[in-house]
């Protein structure tokens, strides 16, 4: 095996100690081979057009700038059927934002589906949970939840609400014309801009479909024109199927509310039976986060030798159950291997998104079992299916956990479970920062956009997304969140950046003095906050958006999305859906930064709309920076141009200056 340089693959010295364990293992991990095998050149600029039998037709780079190219230079740069760079750059990153949104709304109508099973009480385990949010969310989509007019009226019961709810919500997935319901949450002048363009998404499925009809060989030839589908597409993703999974999981699992927990692989413990779960779908992690909690269960553990149970969690899957139940979190997209390799994991389950099919290979290496939950992800070989099933789905949690226990006594190899984890504090949905930022009477957000106004919090920030192999973990997460947090910049997070944030400690509380601008250290510490806000899952981005959107609404702050004094960042990117978001995000109206790399970048004139034609349509715009602190500086110069263009920049001058500053500035206006 090639030797490798722990501290260049990660930042985490977990994740260093556990490569090193491999490499002595002579276990093959992710890091061996982004060691040799290097990405397509061609590939990695979008360049390679795949989508017929005639190629695949590889597009090389310009030699010239777009627009000085004479006609025979151009054909040389364009596929068989005369595809040109723009049209082959543009289909491949539209269809990146088809499969992010499908599986985003994939998600979501499993989610929808097990609601109105829950709705007619044909499930096993759930329930209701949060009945506020259930009236506020049936209201919106147009459910009575009362009955009989005036003074006679009495409430429906929740059932029978959710029922009805279920019923209009599965039918956005099937909708074919006007416009799903949550464009009518955005700003008014959002949502005119859509129309005006022609982008507001009719249904879940539709645009994911019209995407990919469009991108098929000889179809939509017009880059602008796909990425017109391509938009409309990513905001049935986040207005659309990501929000409805959010809203509906915190109905069923309840809204997350500050909880305080652990993250990174030292939760692991070497005497109790040790569960992973891992991937983007919490309905069967809701039930083995119950199933592990039964006396019965535990009696059986300690019938094995082992002292409990300690669940916990990896990537999204973790993120939902951790925002709800504080269990604690393993690790991010990196550490899947890893924690199999301490030697000490009895079970992973997963279920959809972001697994590793390596994983069969290396846990065969140890004792851990791979568990398979979902019947659209299974794996060849090397994985035990154990398929969920949400009519009995705390009895197949229970035989999931009963594996992980009769695995407990066959651990083989030594157990090394590094001692590095760090506390957090997590649970900031839209609704609990608006409790705490805003007030339980006032309701709103406008104390957050008092703070904004006022200039102690310069502005917001959304650092989302993967890790990346291609780049050391979490350093760019690190460098730039640290950067933002300097400059007076609140961070909202999700994903595995809030894991990464949280893996060095900036999800607590008290990170606020050691890291932040005094203003926001100000802010952070009177309200008990850390600097760095964990929304949730992948599909809880839209909790950012309905964050933006409140700040809007509560006024002060513009009239819209882009004229927020914000920005949004994926610095170690790697997944389609990290593409669906940006877009998304985009076409919200916001600044939104990529690092690692970039899909667009064989053709010039298509990059050159996507980082700043594009803007003049929708206010927001992509841009690419793959120096994490270059990043910080471009996105802080865009929110104080945001803060300029409302008028709102000398107040932050003025908080600013401390009392010797005053001192020397009211000298010098008494000399002049
Ligand atoms: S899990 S999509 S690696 S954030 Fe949502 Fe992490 Fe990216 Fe998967």
């Amino acid at each position: 095996m090639a030797e490798l340089d722990v501290e260049k693959l990660s930042m985490d010295v977990a994740a260093q100690e556990l490569i090193k364990k491999a490499q002595a293992e002579g276990i093959e991990t992710i890091f061996d081979r982004a060691k040799t095998m290097k990405p397509c050149p061609i590939g990695v600029e979008g360049a390679c057009c795949r989508i017929c039998a005639q190629g695949p037709c590889r597009v090389p780079p310009p030699k010239k700038k777009a627009g000085e190219e004479t006609g025979e230079e151009k054909k040389q740069r364009m596929g068989l059927c005369g595809a040109t760079a723009e049209t082959i750059v543009a289909r491949n990153f539209a269809r990146m934002v088809a499969c992010g949104t499908s599986a985003h709304n994939d998600h979501s109508r499993g989610v929808a589906l097990l609601f109105k099973e829950v709705a007619h009480g044909r499930t096993q385990g759930y329930e209701i949970k949060d009945v506020t949010k259930l009236r506020r969310v049936a209201r919106e989509w147009g459910v009575a939840i009362t009955v009989g007019e005036g003074e006679d009226a009495k409430p429906r019961s929740k059932n029978e609400i959710a029922q009805e709810l279920a019923d209009k919500v599965l039918m956005a997935f099937g909708q074919q014309s006007g416009e799903l319901q949550y464009v009518a949450r955005a700003p008014k002048k959002r949502q005119e801009i859509w129309r005006k363009y022609g982008v507001a998404p009719r249904g879940c499925d539709i645009e994911v479909v019209e995407l990919m009809h469009r991108t098929h060989m000889g179809v939509d030839q017009d880059y602008r024109n796909i990425m017109k589908q391509a938009t409309r597409c990513a905001l049935s993703d986040g207005w659309g199927g990501s929000m409805i999974s959010t809203d509906l999981q915190d109905i069923m699992f309840g809204c997350p509310v500050p909880v305080a927990s652990e993250i990174n692989l030292g939760v692991l413990k070497e005497d109790h039976v040790n569960i992973i779960i891992h991937g983007h779908e919490p309905l069967l992690p809701e039930m083995i986060a119950m199933a592990v909690q039964e006396p019965e269960m535990l009696e059986y553990a300690k019938s094995k030798g082992a002292k409990g149970i300690q669940l916990a969690g990896m990537c999204c899957s973790a993120n939902e159950i951790l925002m709800r139940h504080g269990i604690p979190v393993a690790g991010n997209y990196l550490h899947q291997e890893l924690a199999i390799i301490t030697g000490a994991l009895d079970a992973m389950v997963v279920d959809v998104q972001c697994i590793f099919q390596s994983l069969a290979n290396v846990a065969q290496c140890y004792h851990t079992k791979l568990i398979t939950t979902d019947p659209r992800a299974k794996m060849e070989a090397g994985a035990l299916h154990i398929e969920y099933d949400e009519h009995h789905a705390l009895d197949v949690a229970r035989k999931v956990v009963r594996e992980a226990i009769d695995n407990f006594p066959n651990r083989r190899a030594p157990v090394m479970i590094p001692a590095v984890s760090h506390p957090i504090v997590v649970g900031f949905s839209y609704e609990t920062i608006q409790y705490l930022l805003g007030g339980s009477i006032r309701g709103t957000y406008y104390t957050l956009n008092d703070n904004v106004i006022g200039g102690r919090i310069r502005g917001v920030a959304g650092v989302v997304g993967c890790n990346n192999c291609r780049t050391t973990q979490d350093s760019s997460h690190m460098t730039l969140i640290k950067e933002l947090l300097k400059n007076d910049v609140i961070v909202l997070s999700t994903g595995c950046a809030a894991m990464a944030a949280g893996k060095y400690g900036l999800l607590t509380p008290e990170a606020a003095s050691q890291y932040c601008g005094p203003g926001l250290a100000e802010i952070c510490e009177t309200v008990g906050i850390p600097p760095v806000l964990h929304m949730g899952a992948c599909v809880d981005n839209s909790r950012i958006l309905m964050a933006a959107t409140a700040c809007v609404k509560a006024g002060g702050l513009g009239t819209d999305i882009s004229d927020l004094p914000a920005a949004g960042a994926a610095p170690e990117w790697m997944s389609e859906k990290a593409i669906a978001i940006g877009q998304y995000f985009v076409a919200s109206g916001v600044y939104t930064c990529f690092g690692v790399t970039f899909p667009s970048t064989g053709s010039e004139i298509f990059t050159d709309y996507l980082f700043k034609g594009i803007e003049e349509e929708y206010g927001g715009k992509w841009d690419f920076i793959a120096d994490p602190e270059e990043m910080a500086r471009k996105m802080i110069a865009h929110i104080d141009s945001k803060r300029k263009a409302l008028g709102i920049d000398k107040a932050r001058e003025r908080v600013l200056m401390d009392m010797d500053m005053r001192r020397k500035l009211e000298a010098a206006a008494e000399e002049a």
